[in-house]
């Protein structure tokens, strides 16, 4: 049990009330060449500058764990943990929620520590599909022995008549993971370049990975999963891409794209190279960033539970507290990860975020961005041709404003970056000569 994970990320003040409307939310139709929208712009002039800081654009209540956009789209989504998707508007926020499925409206969505309302990710169709998906945690309604909890991937499309509000009759639930504990949910999905939907999960929770899923190829928990979800097939509301390493399912989980993951909180895609950037949350030692090349993604093992980080859990001090029946540690084909912070450190539960590709910062360009929960220590890396990291800790102390516990750093759809937090704040991440 990653108990700072657990308290940082529990919630101040829970349930949510959606205001009233407002004057501005006027229905609109759908309209094919409405939706498809005027050539999409991104701000044109660069600053240059490499001194980083963080500027408020507002706040939205709970914890805010991911600010996303649909492609070609201004609007900035932000998802509430306990089940509310809100809109940014020009950095205004909507008064009217896009989505609201916490459990206090009649929803779903069973949050707080790590559950909740964990990932969204919008079809690269959407302005013409209007679909979306989202990643949340629900209770199990059979409630069997020790399987208290489902990880559910849905999918919903907006309303006919206001692309600002999503139809809630339209949840179509795509996959469903029985899950033993609280924690541990991993909860980002993304779609890739290749139009296929990519979900993270964790290894089910508790601590030392008790179930030993990590390793577990034909387990879904403790994996990067890869789902084609204009294709259903069979029983299943997906299709299995032909190229998914395990796609005949003796060798593993046909839905599986790598294994060895403890609980991937927040990852992204580069979007103009396909590397995978993973922030995978350590058990009592180690804080790991992992780089998935692309084209070398297929069937990778990042390590756990037979290792945290690099250090074999059978050599290690606290043994993972995997309490015996270690794993053997053959590093032959595992990738490591290439930073590392340790908990002696103060790094408690690693921050994922997001390769700047915008357009407002020029001296932003090609660096990944990430933090951790507890430590608050902002981090840029960038790839060396050799495929090492250069890796900055940015000045501290950190820029005024900075928040007391970030949850989220993930980009915009013009490549802009914005890190949320555990009380609901959203801020743009800027650079200044
Ligand atoms: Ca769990």
């Amino acid at each position: 049990m990653r108990a700072v994970l657990v308290s940082i990320l529990a919630l101040v003040g829970c349930k949510s009330t959606p205001p009233a409307p407002a004057h501005d939310d006027a229905p609109v139709v759908h309209d094919a060449a409405v939706d498809a929208g005027p050539t999409f712009t991104c701000p044109g002039t660069p600053t240059s500058g490499s001194t980083v800081g963080v500027r408020k654009i507002g706040a939205v209540t709970g914890s805010a764990t991911l600010a996303t956009s649909p492609p070609n789209d201004h609007r900035l989504f932000v998802l509430g943990q306990q089940g509310v998707i809100w809109i940014f508007e020009g950095e205004v926020l909507r008064a009217t929620p896009f989505l609201d499925i916490s459990a206090d409206a009649g929803g779903a969505v069973e949050a707080g520590g790590e559950l909740g309302l964990l990932g969204l990710a919008f079809h690269p169709q959407f302005a013409t599909n209007h679909q979306f998906f989202v990643f949340y945690t629900r209770l199990n309604p059979t409630r069997p022995p020790d399987v208290n909890y489902l990880d559910v991937v849905v999918r919903y499309t907006t309303s006919a008549t206001d692309p600002n509000v999503a139809d809630p009759s339209s949840a179509t639930t795509i996959l469903s993971i029985p899950d033993f504990a609280s924690n541990h949910n991993g909860g980002m999905i993304e779609f890739g370049s290749d139009g296929m939907l990519y979900v993270g999960t964790g290894d089910g929770g508790s601590g030392g990975d008790p179930a030993r899923n990590g390793q577990n190829r034909h387990a879904l928990l403790g994996k990067i999963l890869r789902l084609d979800v204009d294709h259903p097939s069979g029983a299943n509301a997906y299709g299995i891409p032909v190229d998914n390493p395990y796609a005949s399912g003796v060798d593993g989980a046909p839905e599986v794209w790598m294994y060895g993951l403890r609980n991937p909180w927040r990852w992204s895609f580069d979007r103009a190279t396909g590397d995978l950037w993973i922030g995978d949350v350590g058990q009592s030692l180690t804080e790991e960033i992992d780089v998935l090349f692309a084209g070398q993604q297929a069937g990778k093992n990042l390590g756990w539970s037979a290792y945290e980080g690099s250090t074999c859990c059978q050599l290690a001090s606290d043994k993972c507290q995997q309490g015996g029946n270690y794993q053997p540690c053959d590093p032959t084909g595992m990738t490591a990860p290439l930073d590392q912070r340790t908990h002696a450190d103060n790094w408690h539960a690693i921050i994922g975020g997001q390769v700047y590709r915008g357009t407002r910062f020029s001296d932003l360009v090609g660096w990944y961005f990430y933090t951790d929960n507890t430590k608050h220590q902002l981090v840029k890396a960038r790839l060396r041709p050799d495929r090492s990291l250069e890796i900055v800790d940015l000045p501290a102390p950190v820029p005024t404003g900075w928040p007391t516990s970030p949850a989220a750093i993930h980009a915009d759809a013009c490549g802009e970056l914005y890190l949320t937090t555990t009380t609901g704040a959203v801020y743009a991440i800027e650079a200044a000569p």
